[in-house]
């Protein structure tokens, strides 16, 4: 039934996205109808996504000048005077080159000018490389910073350092402890996220056997926090009494690292049935180990539909029967549309509080509620599975 709906939708996304192609890459307010996992945002994509790059988009010293001069209300989100900062996990990364260009195109279509748009891309997912961004961003005078933070609580310092200069400061897709910042954009709850990857992880192995988890870096707050539900999910419930987690390996989102652990995970696990790698470098790095090895190890997590592709089947020569993932690009301009109403407070980020984010969710207002730490959060939407049937559309979108 859901591919029913995502098929239309994604009938409609590509038919804005022939029509949005050969036009700028401001139309991404648009978004998707069941789930994260969008419609007529990933419209724009396919520009948008190439067109990051490994620095800032607009980073500009005269921003604060271009600032006064853009103010009054724009698409229901009220004034949009600001310079707004995204600071993602890494460079060279695609799914956080998707999340930008949401970020961007957001605040564009809500009529900011470049000068008001900053992403910076540390050199590495490390925390130290983010503390370097932060603090040249709090020097340029931002008046907000949206973080997808590269440890839970490294960066307490810088944000805090932000926050007492007046920047508003959200996170999103990874989360830095609740005190330094206003409110959390996530992907999909964390929960249901976890759910997800273990009944995967069930179902591929069969109910019974040895799998291993391929993360991103060790200290990345997302990941971490779906492992830890997963192993939760696991403890809890004796379905999942057959399955062994052998190891968690490290491929710190770098596509040569998880092709190392992912082959050092073959080598020491020979009983292994199945990797579920919850990042999009990992899982496309080990979904080429396998196939290449026509491995019989079967693989699944979160991936990006365009890279993932040619791994996802269900017969002998795929290594990926299916995965899941969110709209990468919606996640960036959820951050944008709080990043907005941060500044120009309509909103605090407490819980409880409603902001209005374009034509994401259906156009509604998005509430912001308590995660499982009473800590604030908004959700996007549901994480959405990939597999043979609606790969191919999806890998055109994002
Ligand atoms: C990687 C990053 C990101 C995560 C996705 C699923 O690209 O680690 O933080 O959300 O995977």
């Amino acid at each position: 039934m859901k591919k029913q709906v995502v098929s239309v939708v994604l009938t409609a996304a590509m038919a804005a996205g022939l029509l949005a192609g050969c036009g700028s890459s401001t139309s991404t307010s648009t978004s998707s109808k069941s789930s994260s996992n969008s419609s007529a945002s990933s419209a724009s994509t396919s520009s948008a996504a190439d067109t990051s790059s490994a620095s800032s988009a607009a980073a500009s010293s005269s921003s604060a000048e271009a600032v006064a001069s853009t103010s009054g209300a724009a698409g229901g989100v009220g004034d949009v005077s600001g310079t707004y900062a995204l600071v993602p996990k890494s460079a060279g990364n695609p799914f956080n080159e998707r999340e930008a260009s949401g970020f961007q195109d957001a605040l564009k279509a809500l009529g900011c000018s470049d000068d008001q748009i900053i992403v910076s891309y540390p050199d590495n997912a490390t925390a130290d490389a983010q503390i370097t961004v932060i603090q040249s961003l709090i020097s340029q005078g931002v008046s907000s910073i949206a973080v997808a933070a590269n440890d839970a609580s490294a960066l307490d310092a810088a944000l805090k350092q932000a926050s007492d200069a007046g920047i508003k400061v959200c996170t999103l897709d990874s989360d830095v402890d609740a005190d330094y910042r206003s409110v959390f954009c996530n992907q999909a709850g964390v929960k249901e996220i976890a759910q997800a990857l273990m009944d995967a992880v069930y179902d591929i192995s069969g109910g019974s056997g040895e799998y291993a988890i391929l993360s991103a870096t060790s200290q990345a707050t997302n990941q971490n926090a779906w492992i830890a539900a997963m192993k939760e999910i696991a403890e809890s419930d004796d379905k999942y009494a057959d399955l062994k987690l052998d190891e968690i390996a490290y491929g710190d989102d770098e596509a040569q690292k998880s092709t190392d652990q992912t082959q050092a995970l073959l080598t020491k696990y020979p009983d292994l049935k199945v990797i579920c790698s919850p990042t999009t470098v990992g899982i496309a790095a080990a979904a080429k180990v396998l196939q290449d090895q026509k491995s019989s190890v079967k693989l699944t997590g979160l991936g990006l539909p365009s890279e993932m592709k040619e791994y996802i089947g269900d017969d002998d020569s795929h290594s990926c029967p299916y995965m899941f993932l969110w709209n990468p690009i919606d996640l960036g301009a959820l951050a944008a549309y709080a990043s907005v109403a941060l500044v120009n407070g309509s909103m605090t980020g407490a819980v409880g509080d409603t902001f209005s984010a374009g034509d994401l969710n259906d156009g509604n207002p998005y509430e912001i509620t308590a995660n499982a730490d009473g800590a604030s959060e908004v959700i996007l939407g549901q994480p959405f599975k990939f597999d043979p049937s609606n790969i191919e559309e999806w890998a055109e979108v994002y």
